[in-house]
């Protein structure tokens, strides 16, 4: 113990940060990391690499009190887990109090932050540290990657001391457009885990399809969760196939997927969109919408005039009672709901919109949009809920706590920090990883448009230049949204969000100065073994020359 904690004083005192091809092939970089002379090997402690009938034994010890130490056994054992996932061998894991024995020594140090975690290998032993659950899982995630990506059985010895630079590191899946499966679902929150990612966003309604089973009102998943056909191809071609398209995740399955994600360590913010985006909703409820009339689950993508009425109480009073089984399924402090792509077209005829407007001396549409807003805001935030929303939510006034979600590039992050409202950055360049990934369209699958490659997401700066130094604290970090119209499947979600993952992976959680692209994708390379092994379907672009 004390040994370590010199060793991390030294370290705090004169880091280096390895850049050359000693460094080990670890997404997200270390903050910080030293490279030891010596190397231990694994098999003593490991032996699920030469595959012997005996199986894996994993020795841990808490050398502070020579027992248990509990904070550290869930994330010992799901460790533990991970490996026999991969490689199907038994394992036997067991604390031991003999210091002889070479094995992973597990230390709380509760003067830590709740993320950071300290990663010694000596040629004896391998020491983790941390104060909470969260810091020895990614004591151990890191611990996997240099496991998984050693030479001849050996690592290197070395001391990392980390933490991540923000707070917010999420992805979104847009799982109305095409629907996955729970298991579908599991491997793209493994595969966040696996490069230290905490906040999934999981997109469930849209105008294509409802994806939530919601016990008061079942029409939401009998009628809404089904299309009758889709477009097919470019958006442009305005085709359509006639093959009924939809799924649904029951109650149950929601909190398989939370439980799963809580033992990743990461929250799921879930996106319930109001009061656009709205189309299948109606389609089960057209009394909802501003005409009233009967409307069918979306087949085209794009924005439809059809939304909740704002002038409609009956509307709140179901949205109210969606979100109160929503909070129920969801435990994080966030819930998303939408606000972006909302025409103002049926508002402006329709009598009950127009009437609101009147009675609460509103200047527009957007104003009412906004009413729509803070109505909802207050009824979450007195269930001790945030809203957090997409940026056209500042549009007729913010909400009073509401965090924005900036995706219209950054000036709606900028004006709702200045504002001191928490902010994450996913400006569609480069953060929307629906856009390509090459300049070579002709070669690559059909996408929405753009041109978002690796580098761009590795060098992509949350924290805007212009935005005043006291206010950068509300930059709670960055998101890839991975919005699905054109991925029908998900080896293709694998393809446009693997590697870029990894790229905003790091870049959220390493220090700017120790980010570098060229490193990067040097570590890239070698740290593939871990997608190969798990057969991930990821952009091999990496391999090439970087495009001009
Ligand atoms: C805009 S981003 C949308 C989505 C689309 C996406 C396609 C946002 C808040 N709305 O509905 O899927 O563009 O890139």
């Amino acid at each position: 113990m004390r040994s370590i904690i010199v060793l991390f004083t030294l370290f705090v005192s004169g880091f280096l940060t390895a850049q050359n091809l000693t460094t080990p092939a670890l997404i997200p970089m270390p903050n910080q990391l030293i490279m030891k002379q010596g190397t231990i090997a694994l098999t003593p402690i490991i032996t699920y690499r030469i595959g012997q009938k005996t199986g894996t034994q994993i020795v841990f010890m808490d050398v502070k009190l020579g027992q248990k130490n509990a904070i550290a056994e869930v994330e010992m054992k799901l460790f533990a887990q991970s490996i026999k996932l991969w490689n199907a061998t038994e394992i036997k894991y067991q604390f031991r109090i003999d210091k002889s024995l070479t094995h992973i020594d597990l230390i709380i140090d509760p003067t830590m932050d709740t993320a950071a975690y300290g990663l010694e290998i000596t040629p004896q032993s391998i020491f983790l540290t941390a104060s909470s659950n969260t810091g020895f899982f990614y004591a151990f995630q890191s611990l996997i990657q240099l496991i998984e990506t050693a030479s001849n059985q050996q690592l290197s010895a070395l001391l990392i001391l980390d933490k991540p630079q923000f707070a917010w590191r999420g992805m979104h899946l847009d799982c109305s457009r095409h629907f996955f499966t729970v298991d579908e679902v599991k491997r793209y929150i493994q595969l966040m885990s696996l490069y230290k990612m905490n906040v999934f966003h999981w997109h469930l309604t849209d105008d294509q399809g409802w994806r939530v089973e919601i016990k008061k009102y079942p029409k939401l998943t009998s009628v809404s969760a089904y299309r009758s056909g889709s477009m097919v191809g470019p958006y442009s071609d305005k085709k359509f196939d006639t093959i009924p398209y939809g799924g649904f995740y029951t109650q149950d399955q929601i909190r398989e997927v939370v439980a799963f994600a809580a033992q990743q360590h990461i929250t799921i913010v879930p996106e319930i969109e109001m009061p656009g985006h709205s189309l299948a909703a109606l389609a089960a409820y057209p009394q909802l919408s501003c005409t009233g009339k009967s409307h069918e689950v979306g087949q085209a993508w794009g924005v439809y005039d059809d939304v909740f009425c704002a002038g409609n109480d009956s509307v709140f009073f179901f949205l109210q009672d969606v979100l109160d089984e929503v909070i129920t399924l969801f435990p994080g402090k966030y819930i998303h709901i939408g606000g972006d792509e909302c025409p103002k077209t049926r508002g402006k005829t329709c009598e009950k919109c127009q009437a609101r407007i009147h009675e609460n001396n509103l200047t527009d549409e957007h104003h009412l949009q906004s009413y729509f807003i803070q109505r909802m805001e207050k009824y979450l935030n007195e269930k001790g809920r945030q809203i957090i929303g997409w940026d056209e939510i500042l549009e007729g006034g913010l909400a009073p706590n509401a965090a924005v979600m900036s995706w219209r590039g950054m000036a709606g992050g900028i004006a709702a920090a200045e504002a001191g409202h928490y902010v994450v950055m996913t400006p569609g360049n480069p953060c929307y990883f629906d856009h390509y990934q090459s300049k070579e369209r002709t070669k690559e699958p059909h996408a929405i448009g753009g041109y978002n490659p690796l580098s761009a997401v590795y060098k992509f700066n949350p924290i805007p230049e212009k935005l005043a130094a006291d206010k950068a604290k509300f930059i709670m970090g960055a998101q890839g949204n991975v919005w699905t119209e054109y991925m029908l499947n998900f080896p293709h979600v694998e393809y446009m969000a693997v590697p870029r993952m990894l790229a905003l992976a790091e870049n959220l959680w390493t220090l700017d100065e120790t980010q570098s692209y060229n490193d990067f994708v040097v570590r890239l390379k070698a740290n593939a073994v871990v997608l190969d092994r798990l057969k991930v379907n990821y952009a091999k672009h990496f391999l090439l020359p970087e495009e001009k």
